[in-house]
């Protein structure tokens, strides 16, 4: 089956985040392609991923980036595919900066931006789920499970810790 969902990140730095990300999609097993793509450090190599990114059937991009975080606009800027936003947490302005960035695309070329951070990347990955889930009974079942199994773990109580 070819890779329908591509992970990509502006920097190896990015990764300790972005794999909360790919352990969604192992946990749910969805194959997934992972690579580093920097909108301002290897420009040639977005456009060619975003160029070739349809043909070569991926459905879904998630795309992680911190501070001027670009990647994941001019990502859907170069291609139909839809693209999720993860908002890496930075350092100097605790991701306040790469969320704005990426949050705020202009009319015609949307991301679907996440929360900041690990949270958000978990969440990329299980809305990549979902998307893919709408096309594939067994994928929805095994999301759906996912979904009860993490409800079932919620205590009715608080508990002294
Ligand atoms: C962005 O700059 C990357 O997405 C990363 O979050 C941030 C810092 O990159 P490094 O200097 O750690 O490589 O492009």
């Amino acid at each position: 089956m070819a890779t329908e969902v591509g992970i990509i990140m502006g920097s190896q730095s990015d990764w300790p985040t972005m794999r909360e990300a790919a352990a969604i999609l192992d946990e749910l097993g969805i194959p997934y392609e992972a690579k580093i793509v920097s909108a301002h450090r290897t420009p040639d190599r977005l456009w060619s991923y975003g160029k070739t990114a349809a043909e070569r059937g991926l459905k879904v991009i998630i795309a992680g980036a911190g501070g001027a975080a670009h990647l994941p606009g001019m990502m859907a800027s170069k291609t139909r595919v839809p693209v999720i936003g993860v908002p890496v947490q930075t350092r100097a302005l605790s991701g306040v900066d790469s969320l704005y960035s990426i949050v705020q695309m202009p009319r015609g070329f949307p991301v679907a931006t996440m929360a900041i951070g690990a949270a958000g990347a978990a969440n990329a990955g299980l809305m990549a789920a979902g998307i893919l889930a709408l096309n594939d009974p067994a994928l929805a079942a095994r999301l759906d499970a996912w979904r009860d199994a993490l409800s079932a773990s919620i205590p009715d109580e608080p508990a002294d810790e």
